[in-house]
């Protein structure tokens, strides 16, 4: 008989520590974690690590051969500011990967007569918003608005969230008999703040940078201006929101994709807040006009009132309670 498991991708990576954590807290006792990396966190048991790629079909076979997949977290990606440096092979990652596992969980659903829940993070990148005037204007975009992405990953992640529909609702359409299909969930992220990794190949990078370079006394050279505003959320908050979108009942779901946000701020406003609890920090802007570019095509906020009125969404951490509770005594706890 093969285990029932939940598979988590990209588990070594930023969400994917947060991630694990929790479910073991839960007590979830059977999670297949697999990334290119080992794990950071030894997990004994609880975890079954794989280190490997996604993209190698025998390796995922074998996987299936082995374990009966409930639940997927389709955490592997190549962030937005590294995805422009190879943009076909972030492609390859992003859309070739996400499209190997849908096709996957299809199979999985099939076999069980079971959907597959299919946890996807997208992100703000999906948005592309043509000016910074219009940016100003319209500041809390719905999910259905501006969706003209201008880098490779936010395109891969606008494209892999209609993959995801197409094989929820539309997959072997014209079959005698409709399958079982998986049930796919995504989420549009703002940009994550940890207080125990320092995010890397992303363009949101420079609010947390500049607070772990506050943290370990580095001076720090920001590479947006001041005035650059996008939404954020501390990493327990998205855990938080990934954990109560897999656990929503499907009926009460009106959209396969939602924005969830916390607090939306200035790079000015971050400086300002690690100031408060670093005052000795040395923060600079010297913007880079290309990823500068990135940010400014970004929304300033995100409206989240579906996900707030389907599945009862709210924050823990709004910005105070975010640096005062979560993010600075972790901090300072990691670097003491
Ligand atoms: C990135 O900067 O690429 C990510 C994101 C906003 O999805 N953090």
């Amino acid at each position: 008989m093969r285990k029932r498991g939940i598979l988590i991708t990209g588990a070594a990576g930023e969400i994917g520590d947060s991630l694990i954590r929790s479910l073991v807290q839960q007590g979830e006792d059977l999670i297949v974690s697999l990334d290119l990396k080992p794990l950071g966190t030894d997990y004994s048991k609880k975890v079954t690590h794989i280190q490997g790629d996604l993209m190698d079909h025998a390796l995922l076979s074998r996987l299936v051969s082995e374990y009966e997949i409930a639940t997927i977290y389709h955490l592997a990606a190549l962030l937005s500011t590294r995805a422009e440096f190879s943009p076909e092979m972030a492609h390859q990652v992003n859309v070739e990967g996400t499209l190997g596992l849908l096709k996957l969980a299809s199979e999985q659903s099939e076999w069980r007569g079971e959907p597959v829940l299919f946890l996807f993070p997208s992100s703000i990148a999906a948005y592309g918003m043509p000016s910074l005037k219009l940016k100003d204007e319209f500041r809390r975009v719905r999910e259905w608005e501006w969706n003209y992405p201008t880098t490779m990953y936010g395109c891969n992640k606008l494209y892999c969230e209609m993959l995801g529909i197409y094989y929820s609702q539309h997959y072997r359409q014209l079959a005698v008999e409709r399958p079982v299909t998986l049930d796919f969930r995504g989420l549009r992220f703002p940009g994550l703040v940890s207080a125990y990794t320092v995010p890397s190949g992303g363009t949101s990078d420079y609010g947390p940078e500049m607070l772990h370079a506050a943290a370990r006394g580095e001076p720090y050279a920001c590479f947006v201006r001041e005035d650059t505003a996008i939404p954020f959320m501390a990493m327990p908050d998205a855990v938080k929101a990934l954990l109560m979108l897999a656990n929503a009942q499907a009926q009460s779901l009106t959209r396969r994709i939602y924005n969830v946000t916390s607090f939306s701020l200035s790079a000015a406003d971050f400086r300002d807040q690690v100031l408060k609890f670093f005052p000795k920090a040395q923060i600079s802007f010297e913007p880079d006009l290309k990823r500068q570019g990135i940010v400014d095509s970004w929304p300033a906020d995100l409206n989240d009132n579906d996900a707030r009125r389907d599945w009862g969404w709210k924050p823990d951490f709004d910005l105070i309670r975010s640096f005062e509770e979560y993010l600075v005594p972790y901090i300072k706890q990691r670097y003491s």
